[in-house]
């Protein structure tokens, strides 16, 4: 099962693709955390992303391209994956067909939430971690998730139209409490 999980910031990605790689025992492949990874361990990939990302802005394309077709490669995601934040540009989709070297995609699973429901998720997560005494993400702030949110609306979006005319794309209600967000999703996949 080959599968990714699109959607604006705040909608869940990272939290359902945790839940289906679970449920369908496969790998989740995130961007975002091997993007955080790169940027803790001073790789040079991660000192390029590290502003970009506290900005709310698009890592450059190529960057992004070398660290998934890195993971895909791994020997378990043979028998398949959960790709959380991947793709996030046309370009970027364009490369997976040829990252995915003859095999396809089984659905693209979209997350839909209203924009002051993401901005109550990040904020509410931010506040979390500082009663938690942990680490806030740099782009978990009120001014970077408008840059999240617009360089969703235009460089993410026109991907549900790209995989709607292959015939891949479920749209499922993500504003719903987590676990039955997770049921709709395991639906929509059957
Ligand atoms: P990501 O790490 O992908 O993060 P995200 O889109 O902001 O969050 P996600 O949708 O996963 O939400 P989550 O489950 O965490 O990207 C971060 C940055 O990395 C990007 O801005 C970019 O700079 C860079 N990047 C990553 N991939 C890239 C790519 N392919 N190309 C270029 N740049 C790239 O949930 C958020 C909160 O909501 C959590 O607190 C969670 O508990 C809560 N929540 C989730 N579902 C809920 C529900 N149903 N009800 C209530 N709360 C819920």
């Amino acid at each position: 099962m080959r599968l990714v999980l699109l959607g604006p910031p705040g909608a869940g990605k990272g939290t359902q693709a945790f839940k289906l790689s679970q449920i369908l025992a496969i790998p989740q492949l995130s961007t975002g955390d091997m993007l955080r990874a790169a940027v803790a361990a001073g790789t040079p990939i991660g000192r390029q992303a590290a502003k970009i990302m506290e900005r709310g802005a698009l890592v450059p394309d190529p960057l992004v391209l070398e660290v998934i077709a890195e993971r895909v490669a791994q020997p378990d995601a043979e028998r398949g994956f959960i790709l959380d934040g991947f793709p996030r540009t046309v370009v970027q989709a364009e490369s997976l067909d040829e990252i995915l070297n003859g095999h396809k995609l089984d659905r693209v699973l979209e997350l839909k939430v209203d924009e002051d429901q993401l901005l109550d998720r990040i904020l509410g997560r931010a506040t979390q971690a500082r009663v938690n005494g942990e680490a806030v993400r740099a782009d978990d702030n009120e001014k970077a998730l408008n840059a999240r949110l617009r360089a969703y609306a235009d460089q993410t979006r026109p991907l549900t139209h790209y995989y709607g005319t292959k015939g891949l794309l479920r749209t499922v209600d993500a504003s719903l409490p987590i676990d039955r967000v997770t049921a709709e999703l395991v639906e929509a996949i059957q």
